[in-house]
C-alpha cells in the first residue's frame, strides 16, 4: 500500500498532498504527511511500527492512548486547552483501533503534527535543556496517579540491566559472525562496569524502588517545542511507556543531552559529560518531581545516569556482535562507534560522579 492509501484509513480529512521521510529514529519508520483541508495545510506524522522490536503493536497503542488520555485530562485542568500539551493519536476509520494494518501485515499509526513545532537532536541552549527537564518531570508527575501495573509490558525487561548483560554474554558466546575478536577491548571495559551498572537493578529486584509510569526513551529529540516561542508542546515517542524506575528516565535523558558530542560521534576522545547541561536538565526535572521521590530514589538518580549509559553501550555492542539486527545502522560499524562513544561517556561520568551528586543535591 502507498502512504496515501494508508492515510486514507485514518480518521483525518482533506486531500493528500505528499510526504517526506524523517530518519532520526533508530527503530520505526517515520513520515511527515501533508494534507490540504479547506484551503489550509494540515500535517501529520505517520509511523510504521517496527514489528521485530514491538511484537504487539496493538498493545503499544493501547498503552499510548491510555497514557495520553490521562495526561490530557491533567492538561485540561491546568490550562483548559488540548491543542498542545500532549501527543494525539488518530483512530482508524474501520473501528476503534489506533492503528492500521496494511496489505503485508505492517502496522501504521498516525499522530497530529503541530504547526511550527520542532525537535532538537542536540541542544546547547541551557534554558531549552531545563525546559526538557521540566517536560519529562511533568510527564512523571501527571502520571503519578496512573496505575503503572495496568500497562502492557511491550518489551520485556527493557531496562533490566542485569538481563541486558546476560544477553550480552550469550551473544559473545555465540559470536555468529566472528566479530568478538574485533571488539575485545570494548567487551572487557563493559564487563568491568558491570557490577556498578547493575546496582540500580538490584534495588529494583529487591523492590526497594517503586515502579512508576516511565517514558523509558527520554532522548531530547522526544520533546517538541514551538519554533517561535520556545515553549514545550509535548513529550513524544511513547512507544516504551511502561513501569520503570525514575532513575531510568533521568539517566537516559542525561546520557543523551549532556554528552558533549552526539551519541554516535566517532570522535569519542572528545566525549565528556557536560556538567552545565547536567545541571540545567536536573534543575527542570527534579524541580517537578522532588516531592514524589523516596530517599533511595533521590540517592540513585546519578547512578541511573551511569547505568543507562553503560546499558545502551551493552545493547549497541550486543547488536553489533549479532549482526546489527536491532538498531538502524547508517554504515558498517555504526554500532561500534556508538559503543565506544558511550564507553567514553561512562568513564567521564565516573570521574564526575561526586560533582554530579553535589549539583543534584542543590535541587533535591
Ligand atoms: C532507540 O529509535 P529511538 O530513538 O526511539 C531505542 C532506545 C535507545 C535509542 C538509542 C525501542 O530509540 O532504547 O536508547 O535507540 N528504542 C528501543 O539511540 O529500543
Ligand atoms: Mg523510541
Amino acid at each position: 500500500m502507498t502512504i496515501k492509501e494508508i492515510c486514507s484509513h485514518f480518521a483525518i480529512g482533506g486531500e493528500y498532498v505528499g510526504c517526506e521521510e524523517n530518519f532520526s529514529g533508530n527503530i520505526n519508520n517515520t513520515f511527515k504527511v501533508t494534507f490540504m483541508r479547506d484551503g489550509d495545510i494540515k500535517e501529520y506524522i505517520l509511523q510504521k511500527i517496527n514489528k521485530q522490536v514491538f511484537t504487539s503493536p496493538d498493545k503499544v497503542m493501547d498503552n499510548i492512548v491510555r497514557v495520553t488520555d490521562h495526561i490530557r485530562s491533567k492538561v485540561v485542568k491546568r490550562c483548559g486547552c488540548t491543542r498542545t500539551g500532549v501527543l494525539r493519536a488518530f483512530p482508524s476509520l474501520q473501528g476503534d483501533s489506533y492503528y492500521v494494518v496494511d496489505d503485508i501485515g505492517q502496522y501504521w499509526r498516525c499522530y497530529r503534527y503541530i504547526k511550527n513545532s520542532t525537535t532538537y537532536d542536540a541542544c546547547d541552549d541551557l534554558s531549552l535543556i531545563e525546559k526538557m527537564g521540566v517536560a519529562f518531570g511533568k510527564f512523571q508527575n501527571d502520571l503519578v496517579d496512573f496505575d503503572a501495573s495496568s500497562l502492557f509490558i511491550t518489551i520485556p525487561d527493557f531496562h533490566d540491566t542485569k538481563k541486558r548483560y546476560k544477553a550480552f554474554r550469550e551473544a559473545i558466546a555465540l559470536d555468529p559472525l566472528k566479530r568478538v575478536q574485533k571488539v575485545e577491548g570494548e567487551i572487557a571495559q563493559l564487563l568491568e562496569f558491570e557490577q556498578k551498572a547493575c546496582q540500580l537493578q538490584e534495588h529494583i529486584d529487591k523492590k526497594q524502588i517503586p515502579l512508576r509510569v516511565t517514558h523509558n526513551d527520554t532522548k531530547c529529540n522526544n520533546v517538541s517545542f514551538d519554533k517561535e516561542s520556545g515553549e514545550v508542546l509535548a513529550v513524544l515517542d511513547l512507544d516504551t511507556v511502561m513501569p520503570g524506575a525514575v532513575a531510568h528516565d533521568f539517566g537516559d535523558a542525561i546520557r543523551f543531552i549532556a554528552n558533549s558530542r552526539k551519541e554516535d560521534d566517532p570522535n569519542f576522545k572528545l566525549v565528556k559529560i557536560d556538567l552545565d547541561k547536567f545541571e540545567s536538565f536536573a534543575k527542570g526535572f527534579v524541580g517537578e518531581i522532588k516531592d514524589l521521590l523516596t530517599d533511595l530514589e533521590k540517592q540513585t538518580l546519578v547512578l541511573g545516569v551511569f547505568t543507562m549509559t553503560v546499558e545502551v553501550a551493552v545493547r549497541f555492542l550486543t547488536d553489533y556482535i549479532l549482526g546489527d539486527v536491532y538498531f538502524r545502522n547508517k554504515y558498517p560499524g555504526h554500532n561500534v562507534d556508538r559503543t565506544k562513544n558511550q564507553i567514553a561517556l561512562a568513564k567521564d561520568m565516573l570521574k564526575n560522579f561526586d560533582k554530579m551528586q553535589e549539583i543534584l543535591q542543590r535541587y533535591l
